[in-house]
């Protein structure tokens, strides 16, 4: 039997470049190398793509995945990927993206490998695309019955052309304190809290540089709980973890940029609870359409014990020590079974949609 070729693409022009050299390096020592052969593919800072060569063993450093100028080759991804397949030069079998789309709109790659017909492993079109935008991911969660906190929308026009009701609807209906957001989850700045009406004012402007459509949110006194979510069909939600902050409650910087958070998992939690929020969890999952994996983050609120949504994610930090795999690895699954599982899930749907008419059917 043929071992597969998996196509691991990474690096990228966001902002999470070395994140995601550095998770391609674990998954590439974590594959099995009976099953797969690895094709890597790097994506520079500016945007370049960059093929290697079949790969039965593992690299040991990182800098050996900053592959070599493909010699005379300034083609753009469709170029190389479509030549790459149409000419035989590269099987490919499934691919593993590992990193944001391109715009930082999700859902661009994605659409690649659909263009492409090539099975990849995680979230479609739709999922990945939704699964960046703050706002479109709100609404399919009010939709499907899911319970999240206060919120408030507005793009630069309408705050350029009336900031005065903007303030005034989150004033009404959020107060303060209260977190500015780009609708983009793509980038991880520009996010603040504001006190006051000054400091939102300059929060908002602050945000508009990141995104012409910005979320505001109410705050909640809450524990962070977060679940994973692994399937296609018939999802399954990991046993839940906490994100215990050492710092102010909330305090994006603490927690985010300088790492001033803990993973507790297990979260120590009644099973009842639990129960509860794993099974929203997967809804979290199917409201957004999402296959493969998700992880879904939750407010637990101090007041009520109220499960809210947050939001989910489909490209969650993905090394052997992110919050994603761990919650597997406590639930019984490794980080290898886990990218063994995900690349069946992704061969999966491709097969099922592949017996899909996608024409009238007349001809
Ligand atoms: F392919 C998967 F499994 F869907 C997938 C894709 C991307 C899992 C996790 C990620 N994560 C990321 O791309 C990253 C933003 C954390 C950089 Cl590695």
């Amino acid at each position: 039997q043929d071992r597969l070729t998996i196509g691991l693409i990474y690096g990228g022009k966001s902002g999470e470049h070395e994140v995601s050299l550095q998770t391609a390096l674990a998954v590439m020592q974590a594959f099995d190398y009976d099953k797969y052969e690895l094709l890597p593919f790097y994506i520079t800072k500016q945007g370049q793509w960059r093929v290697g060569s079949n790969q039965s063993t593992p690299f040991t450093e990182l800098e050996q995945l900053k592959l070599e100028e493909n010699a005379g080759d300034t083609s753009s991804a469709i170029n190389i990927l479509f030549s790459k397949l149409a000419t035989g030069e590269a099987k490919l079998d499934v691919v593993f993206p590992l990193l944001h789309g391109t715009n930082g709109e999700d859902g661009t790659i994605q659409g690649l490998f659909e263009m492409a017909n090539i099975p990849y492993v995680g979230a479609g079109v739709l999922a990945s695309a939704a699964g960046m935008d703050k706002v479109i991911m709100k609404k399919l969660f009010a939709d499907a019955g899911l319970e999240q906190c206060e919120y408030c929308y507005f793009t630069d026009s309408e705050w350029e052309r009336d900031r005065h009701s903007m303030i005034q609807k989150v004033e009404e209906k959020l107060g303060y304190p209260c977190f500015i957001k780009p609708a983009n989850l793509g980038s991880s700045v520009g996010i603040s809290k504001a006190k006051t009406r000054e400091e939102l004012i300059s929060s908002v402007e602050l945000a508009l540089r990141y995104d012409i459509k910005i979320v505001v949110e109410e705050f909640v006194e809450a524990r962070e709980i977060e679940v994973g979510v692994l399937g296609n069909d018939i999802p399954l939600a990991s046993v839940p973890g906490e994100i215990v902050s050492s710092g102010e409650y909330y305090d994006y910087q603490a927690k985010y940029l300088d790492g001033k958070s803990q993973m507790l998992i297990p979260a120590l939690l009644d099973t009842e609870l639990a129960d509860q929020i794993r099974d929203v969890a997967v809804k979290a999952f199917k409201a957004i359409d999402c296959n493969g994996l998700c992880r879904a983050d939750f407010f637990v609120r101090k007041t009520d014990g109220r499960i809210l949504i947050n939001e989910v994610n489909t490209m969650p930090g993905f090394t052997p020590f992110s919050m994603y795999p761990l919650l597997w690895r406590e639930t019984g699954l490794s980080y290898e079974s886990l990218l063994n599982r995900l690349i069946e899930l992704a061969l999966e749907r491709f097969e099922k949609r592949q017996n899909l008419y996608f024409e009238s059917g007349v001809n």
